[in-house]
């Protein structure tokens, strides 16, 4: 018996690893749909490797939703990050304090964002990444704003549905092969209105090397003044 709770105990611990976290929540033009759209992934573990298909939705990330989110094309929709799952007490910093590294959010065009893989391409909507004038982080916001980061949706873009990608890198240990720290969430949406708008995109994995400059990067150095977010630019529509 006492085995049995120990092993419980040392299970809970791995699935709630201090410091680490996930985007958990979304919210639509101000409007909280909590994690009815969002593929959570079963822990707050990171992904280390680029080369993985683990890299589009996290691990398990083709496990469907409960819903689909409807997003008008031109609104703002807000990604929320927390350390453990539900707890959206904003006391507690969204993810652990060393874990500095940008923000990126990209979508995919697919058929059917309940039952899409991630293998079709993605294009990028937002990226901050470092803004050394103020030795500030695209994740430090999330600290300072209880996990939130607003991203405007394309007001060109065709309607239909999309898998949203909203991820933070961790760097803290990218100065060593594989050390940094990718958590990443799919949020499943059905845009309205719009346009014709098809941006083109790049394939996950495929978009990050990791030998990057934004992947494979000491921020400790004192040569670290600027830092190179990966991917490809943000689409301007
Ligand atoms: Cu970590």
């Amino acid at each position: 018996m006492r085995t049995t709770i120990a092993g419980l105990a040392v299970f809970t611990l791995a699935a709630t690893v201090a410091g680490h976290a996930t985007f958990q929540q979304l919210w639509v033009a101000g409007e909280d749909q909590g994690s009815t759209c969002a593929r959570l992934p079963a822990n707050n573990n990171p992904v280390t490797s680029v080369s993985s298909s683990d890299i589009r939705c996290n691990v398990g990330g083709t496990k469907a939703a409960a819903s689909k989110c409807s997003v008008p094309a031109g609104s703002t929709v807000t990604v929320e990050m927390h350390q453990q799952p539900g707890d959206r007490d904003c006391s507690k910093e969204a993810i652990g304090g060393n874990h500095f590294g940008p923000v990126i959010v990209y979508l995919s065009k697919v058929g059917d964002a309940a039952s899409a893989d991630g293998s079709s391409s993605w294009f990028k909507i937002f990226e901050l990444g470092y803004d050394a004038a103020t030795k500030t982080w695209g994740n430090d916001l999330l600290n300072e704003g209880c996990g939130k980061q607003d991203i405007k949706i394309p007001s060109n873009i065709a309607p239909g549905d999309y898998l949203l990608r909203a991820e933070t890198i961790a760097l803290h240990t990218a100065s060593q092969s594989n050390g940094a720290q990718f958590y990443m969430t799919c949020y499943q949406i059905t845009v309205t209105g719009g346009g014709s708008a098809n941006p083109s995109g790049v394939q996950f994995p495929g978009a990050y090397s990791s030998s990057d400059p934004g992947i494979k990067v000491d921020i400790w150095g004192n040569g670290f003044q600027e830092y190179k977010i990966p991917g490809p630019p943000v689409y301007s529509g």
